[in-house]
């Protein structure tokens, strides 16, 4: 813990500053006015974390920023600075540099794309600050600009929705049909866009008769994958399968298809591929509407604050620790969706 008089004499001017600097980009959830709490928590020698989120994009993003903010509480020993930096990278660094400046002792982000943080980056590494990456990676030259990384296997997932497939088309007899297939993409750039398009497209090409007619991104809302989807039904006669990357675009792509009289799932025209495995989404399943919905956890809060103690007591952690996932189909999800916590 940094020299607490520094410390507080910094939480208070770096809050004005950060509030200042990053006005209008994205959201803090503390503000400049709250320098004197700010001051009584850093004599609690609480342990002062930036947070920038993505956004709120998807009920899995919200469910991921719960998680954190539950984790990193007052009561576990924790003062979190949040910001929602609503998509935009250029937020994101804002927010990195005003967490800087007001030195808290970790930042945590979720990188909305892969590209462009090696600048940021250093400048949190020459001022003394571990950087924990959280949910999505980074495509840096110098890895030691992080300390670790927690998140999905996102080229897993997407090996996961491929093998599923396969298995699905054999059991019902169509391993040698012509099969069409159309991606709904998340965010261009994103780790996870990258991976999952990675993971199931390696399994595709195994597959000569499957037709990937095309993938396109619709960033990971229900309403770009609506559209998306509503383009598709629009360009081609024949989809058998639709690849959505995530379950917002899911709910977007199946009302698309309602609204053209189309069916899908287990006894439907089109079989469809989710992936996050949201409580709404599994109900689908549990109804047949999806076929499948790969996991995608974003319960990291834990692993977190398990982190940062572990830093705190100088022990070694891992560079990459790779959170647990399911496949869930309707023979199996009736014994999961109970416990499903988003
Ligand atoms: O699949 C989606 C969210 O990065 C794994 O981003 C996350 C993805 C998730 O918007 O719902």
């Amino acid at each position: 813990m940094k020299n607490k008089g520094w410390k507080k004499f910094l939480m208070a001017a770096g809050c004005i500053a950060v509030a200042a600097l990053t006005a209008g980009c994205g959201s803090f959830q503390h503000v400049a006015t709250q320098s004197a709490k700010e001051t009584k928590e850093a004599e609690e020698d609480l342990i002062v974390v930036g947070f920038s989120q993505i956004g709120s994009e998807s009920v899995w993003r919200t469910a991921n920023s719960a998680s954190i903010q539950r984790a990193l509480s007052r009561e576990n020993g924790f003062f979190l600075e949040f910001n929602n930096a609503r998509q935009k990278q250029e937020n994101q660094i804002k927010a990195i540099r005003g967490f800087i400046s007001q030195r808290v002792d970790y930042i945590i982000f979720s990188p909305a794309t892969e590209e462009g943080w090696e600048t940021v980056l250093q400048e949190a590494k020459d001022a003394g600050i571990p950087v924990i990456l959280v949910d999505r990676k980074i495509s840096v030259s110098d890895d030691s600009l992080y300390t670790t990384w927690i998140g999905s296997d996102a080229k897993a997932e997407g090996e996961k929705a491929g093998i599923w497939l396969e298995t699905y088309l054999g059991k019902n007899g169509r391993q040698e049909e012509d099969i069409n297939i159309v991606v709904l993409q998340g965010t261009p750039g994103s780790s996870v866009q990258l991976g999952r398009t990675l993971g199931f497209d390696s399994i595709a090409k195994q597959h000569p008769n499957w037709h990937i007619l095309e993938e396109k991104p619709a960033d990971f809302t229900t309403a770009k994958g609506k559209e998306v989807m509503e383009q598709y039904i629009r360009k081609y006669q024949e989809i058998d399968v639709v690849v959505s990357q995530n379950d917002d675009m899911t709910f977007g792509a199946i009302q698309a298809m309602e609204e053209h009289g189309i069916t899908t799932g287990v006894d439907g025209d089109v079989i469809v591929i989710s992936f996050d495995a949201v409580r709404e989404a599994l109900e689908m399943v549990a109804e047949g509407t999806i076929n499948v919905d790969v996991e995608c956890n974003p319960e990291q809060g834990e692993y977190v604050a398990e982190i940062i103690r572990k830093l705190e007591n100088k022990e070694p952690v891992d560079k990459e620790n790779v959170v647990e996932e399911k496949v869930f189909t309707p023979e199996n999800v009736a014994e999961y969706i109970d416990m499903r916590t988003y």
